[in-house]
């Protein structure tokens, strides 16, 4: 006799009354979610995005007038994944914002175990001051906040400076590992002078008994555009072109050659005019922020198809696995990031180039 219970009314009611039973225990069958917890491939949640500045920059003005800086502590427009209203995040793993400082603002010294860059996205004259050491912000400068590091921001200049905040606030949330707490002064003490370490770290040496000042993260924290942009230029002009990425550079701590951040990879890339880039897809799910220029990207997952087109100061999110396709017609520099540090390191990164 064939004992094997198979799928029947009876049975179909003595399982819903089964799986009753045991969830009085905070028990589950797996059986009736293993394919969504295995699945064949990447099925994330979180949707294609795109923020046009132009939309964007009224609301963030208008923020300037309802609340200062110093009350909001960080006056930002989070930039939400829209598949994920209410978490703060525009994947899952990866929060971004668009922070605003008016002149004479300052947002107050605090620390905090997440880590964060800033992408400078509009206006001069703002400072970043890490751990005694300030940086001044100019559009197209990448800088680093290590984490536990004591960071305030201000605005000295006459004209409003807006930035791109990128943290790892949800993965430090999904590992329970979020600490936090306010500097006992407004401002941090200036003990060192701008650039000092750009000149201890950042010119091809380090010091001879080289100790890591913030641990997995870069000495560096601030990757100032000037030179980014002159070597984009020059690959841009005397090496090849990657079909796929046009020039794309990945910015190193310079004292491991690795990401600048443990949870976060940085990016520049410049498509030259008349770029139709081959399509690809990778786990990471990246933000992208557009410097300068004008182009498309084209995403799409199964049927689904998305074109957003782009100009300066534009952002947008390509979510894991999801095929892109860049193209310029009078090209184009786009910074991105994205938590591939953390799939490398976890052994799980895939990147797929397709023709
Ligand atoms: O500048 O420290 O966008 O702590 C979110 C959390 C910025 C910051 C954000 C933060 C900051």
């Amino acid at each position: 006799m064939d004992l094997t219970p198979t799928r029947t009314p009876a049975n179909d009611a003595a399982r819903k009354a089964f799986y009753d039973a045991i969830a009085a225990h905070s028990m589950t069958p797996l059986w009736e979610v293993l394919h969504a917890l295995v699945p064949p491939a990447p099925a994330t949640p979180c949707q294609p995005a795109f923020w046009k500045y132009d939309a964007v920059h009224p609301y963030l003005m208008q923020s300037g007038q309802l609340i200062s800086a110093d009350e909001a502590v960080r006056r930002v427009l989070i930039l939400e994944n829209p598949a994920l209203r209410g978490q703060s995040c525009i994947t899952q793993s990866l929060y971004a914002g668009l922070q605003l400082i008016l002149p004479g603002e300052v947002a107050p010294s605090h620390r905090h175990t997440q880590s964060a860059l800033r992408f400078v996205v509009q206006g001069h004259g703002a400072y970043t001051a890490v751990d005694g050491e300030r940086t001044r912000m100019q559009p197209g400068d990448f800088i680093i906040t290590p984490s536990w590091t004591w960071h305030d921001h201000g605005c000295e200049g006459n004209e409003p400076v807006v930035w791109l905040d990128g943290l790892d606030i949800p993965m430090l949330r999904f590992f329970d590992a979020g600490f936090a707490e306010n500097g006992t002064a407004r401002q941090q003490a200036v003990t060192r002078p701008e650039g000092l370490s750009t000149h201890r770290y950042g010119a091809n040496m380090l010091p001879v008994r080289y100790e890591a000042p913030f641990g997995q993260t870069s000495p560096i924290f601030s990757y100032p555009y000037a030179r980014t942009q002159e070597t984009l230029r020059q690959l841009q002009t005397h090496a090849d072109i990657d079909a796929w990425d046009g020039t794309k550079l990945r910015y190193v701590n310079p004292a491991t050659g690795g990401s600048p951040m443990p949870t976060m990879a940085t990016f520049m890339q410049q498509l030259p005019a008349g770029f139709d880039g081959k399509p690809w897809r990778q786990t990471d799910g990246a933000v992208f922020s557009v410097v300068e220029g004008y182009g498309s990207v084209t995403l799409s997952r199964g049927e689904q198809v998305w074109t957003f087109e782009f100009g300066p100061r534009d952002h947008f999110v390509i979510p894991s696995w999801h095929t892109a396709q860049l193209r310029s017609a009078p090209g184009c520099v786009l910074f991105s990031f994205s938590d591939r540090p953390v799939h490398q390191a976890l052994g799980i990164h895939r990147e797929e180039r397709l023709s």
